[in-house]
């Protein structure tokens, strides 16, 4: 494929209102773009997901940086690369760092794609035209805060609605919007804020009749999913814990959950991304894309992933004005009654534009042979 050089493009966004899970609060984003490019000039673009801090996952960006300049950049213009599906076996010998691989693969497959010239949708190999997004709602300090939230997505036509909880933010908040709004698809996303021994308050949960609930316990506990997931009714969906191929299978066999959420970059890519959509279908365990706050590269990113045909649920990818004033690509994401269509063009589908990155660029460096 001819990569001459990587950027990395070092952001910082303020997000239009700060976003609050079980494990913290972020306002700032700090995101990495990566852009590769060949030795015509041609450029592909990737998103790294790290947060912040290591709170999510053991990730953390300044780590994922380091990580990127040192390895896996390097690697990608040194070595030789055919299609994008052998950037998984060249960074194998280093281990983990996903969030870090992924974005330097998405940059890849982007410019794979383009090369291609065909959408990063076809070149992953999904097929549809839309696709069906909800939206994640952090947790609020009232109850009367959150239904507002609440209602303002219902009201933009989103065709799901997930809410964050945690302990003591859970049973009667629920009930809340259950009142108020009756039976809308709603699902609740605990970030592992709970373990067995909240058996009574997960239970309670089953009279809402939520889609599902994602990640209740802690990421490495499988065999803990599988023996609340044999008590509860609710569907389980795993997140935190889904951080690589044999880690779907254990999830699968143990059943520890009913549905995965697939984030690209904590599988670390889409060549990791395409082998869980495929064993999980031969399991008939229907999958949708998470999210991590991502900027438009990410975004679009999800979107192609979810061309897939066992993405039957609604992903997390909502509008980019969902938490930008202003995005950093052209033509930007926009869900209209929760639907996305899927862009035509070449490569992830939308310019991304410098003109508009500028406000947020720290510095960029550069990687080449
Ligand atoms: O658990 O899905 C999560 C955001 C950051 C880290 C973890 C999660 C989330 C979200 C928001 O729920 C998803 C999004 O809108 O990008
Ligand atoms: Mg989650």
């Amino acid at each position: 494929m001819n990569i001459k050089q990587i950027k990395l493009h070092q952001l910082l966004m303020k997000m239009k209102t700060p976003f609050t899970t079980s494990f913290g609060t972020q306002q700032d984003r700090h995101i990495t773009i990566v852009e590769a490019i060949d030795d015509t000039g041609r450029s592909g673009f990737g998103e790294c997901v790290s947060g912040e801090d290591p709170l999510y996952s053991e990730e953390f960006m300044d780590a994922s940086i380091i990580a990127m300049k040192k390895y896996f950049a390097p690697l990608v213009i040194h070595g030789e690369i055919d299609h994008p599906d052998d950037v998984w076996e060249k960074f194998k010998p280093f281990k983990r760092n996903n969030m870090a691989k992924s974005a330097i693969e998405g940059a890849v497959w982007d410019l794979y794609a383009k090369q291609n010239d065909m959408t990063l949708a076809e070149a992953i190999g999904g097929r549809k035209e839309k696709v069906d997004v909800g939206v994640s709602l952090g947790l609020e300090d009232t109850d009367e805060l959150l239904l507002e939230k609440v209602k303002e997505k219902v009201d933009e036509g989103y065709k799901r609605i997930k809410v964050k909880i945690k302990p003591g933010r859970d049973v009667e908040m629920i009930r809340s919007i259950r009142d108020r709004f009756g039976d809308i698809p709603l699902m609740v996303d605990a970030n592992s804020a709970y373990t067995l021994d909240d058996m009574e308050t997960l239970k309670a949960l089953d009279e809402f009749n939520l889609m599902m609930i994602e990640q209740p316990l802690a990421a490495g506990d499988l065999i803990d999913h599988a023996k609340l997931q044999k008590e509860i009714s609710t569907p389980v969906c795993l997140d935190e814990s889904i951080d690589s191929y044999e880690a779907a299978r254990g999830a699968i066999e143990l059943g520890s959950c009913r549905i995965i959420n697939v984030k690209v970059g904590r599988v670390g890519g889409i060549t990791q991304s395409k082998k869980i959509h495929d064993l999980a279908a031969h399991h008939d365990i229907p999958l949708w894309c998470g999210g991590m706050l991502e900027a438009g590269v990410g975004r679009l990113h999800n979107i192609a992933i979810t061309t897939l045909g066992n993405f039957t649920l609604p992903g997390d990818t909502a509008s980019s004005s969902r938490y930008w004033y202003e995005d950093i690509i052209t033509p930007e994401v926009v869900a209209e009654d929760g639907v996305v269509e899927v862009s035509r063009e070449p490569g992830i589908g939308s310019t991304v534009d410098f003109g508009k990155m500028e406000q947020y660029l720290q510095k960029t460096e550069s990687i080449t042979e």
